[in-house]
């Protein structure tokens, strides 16, 4: 065997290992998630194919022609029995484009299919395409609400770093073929545009978040509402604000709604991210919300602070101290898988159950937005652990009285 096939069957090998990598448990301690080992996706699971050129003739190097840079902030949805991702894959270009990884237990064994997809441009092409958020839409369709992000036309010369971030969309019905239609129509720039599954009074909803410049949300006060005519020609005329930014939380900078809700017996459960800025830099964690089913603009309960937040290997990557999540999956038998990237680097997955999340939803307390009332959360569930041993103490004791007569 010539060195040149030596060294293309070491990688395929190579890869072949890393894809086929069981992954396992982490149980996390707080009873409301456990993360796994690995993560499941990351820049070395794209396809061989799309990085080298495997003809010795023309990469005698055997050298990858086409760097790959992270794999990120996935859409998700449940698809013919599989776990199917819409990832972010970002390439050493920095552009960043979709592609669909598919896995038949949710949390390994993930597998990019033969080709990115190919997104339709309109008339003003997109520069770069990211978060994708995927929404079976009762009307038969499964939308894709995508950020698209070109040069800021109004910049001042030199300035090249002024962006215009509004929401692409496309659908389709068979994962394969993906129709473009227009871009939603917004006064305000738009990042983190999600679409509700169901009909609201007859329209389609969207979840939006207007933002007064391409980083500062600015007076947007948080994650946005909408009722929108005609998605074939999507505009937002009125938005008002349902969930919102508050000072000194982890929402204080900005918040965007992340994957679809859930619908649940309880309400409609939300996965968010909450930006707060420090020394490090923007920091990015999940918080979850539950709002009512009827009327899916009143927040019914709300957890103080972060849901997850990174921990050890997932606080560095690329832009470090970033979770972020547009994608979860819910099986028939109430498990959830949530994925998440970390640092803009790599994918995870975490799972639970709709009844823990409910269950964190409604008992763990909301924020009290001051020192002071947090102390007294910490008090309160002090007072009622003492009230509660000691009546099992004592009925503990009564019992072993009853028992020795
Ligand atoms: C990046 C996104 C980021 C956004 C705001 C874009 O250029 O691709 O990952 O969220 O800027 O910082
Ligand atoms: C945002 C998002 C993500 C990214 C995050 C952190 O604004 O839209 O693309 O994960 O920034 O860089």
């Amino acid at each position: 065997m010539s060195d040149y096939s030596k060294k293309m069957k070491e990688l395929i090998k190579n890869q072949e290992v890393l894809l086929s990598k069981v992954n396992e448990k982490k149980l996390s301690g707080n009873g409301f998630f456990d993360r796994y080992i690995n993560p499941i996706i990351t820049a070395n699971h794209t396809p061989l194919n799309w990085r080298y050129d495997f003809n010795p003739e023309t990469n005698p190097y055997l050298m990858e022609r086409i760097g790959i840079n992270s794999t990120l902030n996935a859409g998700a949805i449940k698809w013919d029995d599989n776990y199917l991702l819409v990832v972010r894959v970002e390439g050493a270009d920095r552009k960043s484009f979709f592609a669909i990884a598919e896995s038949h237990n949710g949390v390994d064994n993930f597998r990019f299919r033969e080709d990115p997809l190919v997104i339709p441009e309109t008339e003003n092409p997109d520069t770069n395409v990211y978060d994708m958020r995927l929404t079976a839409h009762e009307d038969g369709w499964i939308y894709g609400i995508f950020c698209t992000e070109r040069k800021d036309p109004t910049a001042a010369d030199g300035d090249l770093s002024s962006a215009v971030a509004a929401a692409g969309i496309v659908r389709t019905k068979n994962m394969n073929k993906w129709e473009r239609l227009p871009d939603l129509i917004s006064k305000s720039q738009q990042r983190n545009v999600v679409l509700h599954p169901e009909f609201v009074d007859g329209k389609y909803a969207l979840y939006t978040r207007p933002q007064d410049g391409f980083i500062e949300t600015g007076k947007g006060g948080g994650i946005g509402w909408a009722l929108i005519d005609n998605i074939e020609k999507a505009e937002i005329k009125t938005e008002i604000i349902i969930n919102f930014r508050y000072y000194h939380t982890v929402k204080e900078l900005k918040n965007g709604e992340g994957p679809q809700p859930i619908k649940t017996t309880m309400g409609w459960l939300h996965l968010a991210h909450g930006v707060r800025n420090c020394a490090a830099g923007l920091r990015y964690v999940l918080y979850l919300y539950l709002t009512d089913l009827q009327d899916p603009t009143i927040v019914i309960a709300e957890p103080a602070g972060y849901f997850m937040a990174p921990v050890g290997k997932e606080r560095v990557g690329d832009v470090s101290n970033v979770l972020f999540s547009n994608g979860w999956i819910v099986d028939e038998d109430g498990t959830v898988f949530i994925y998440y990237a970390s640092s803009d680097t790599r994918m995870h997955v975490a799972t639970t159950t709709i009844d823990k999340l409910l269950d964190y939803c409604t008992n763990s307390p909301a924020d009290g937005y001051r020192t002071y009332k947090s102390v007294l959360a910490i008090k309160e569930l002090v007072k009622k652990n003492k009230t509660y041993l000691n009546e099992k103490a004592e009925l503990l004791n009564n019992y072993s009285k009853v028992e020795s007569v």
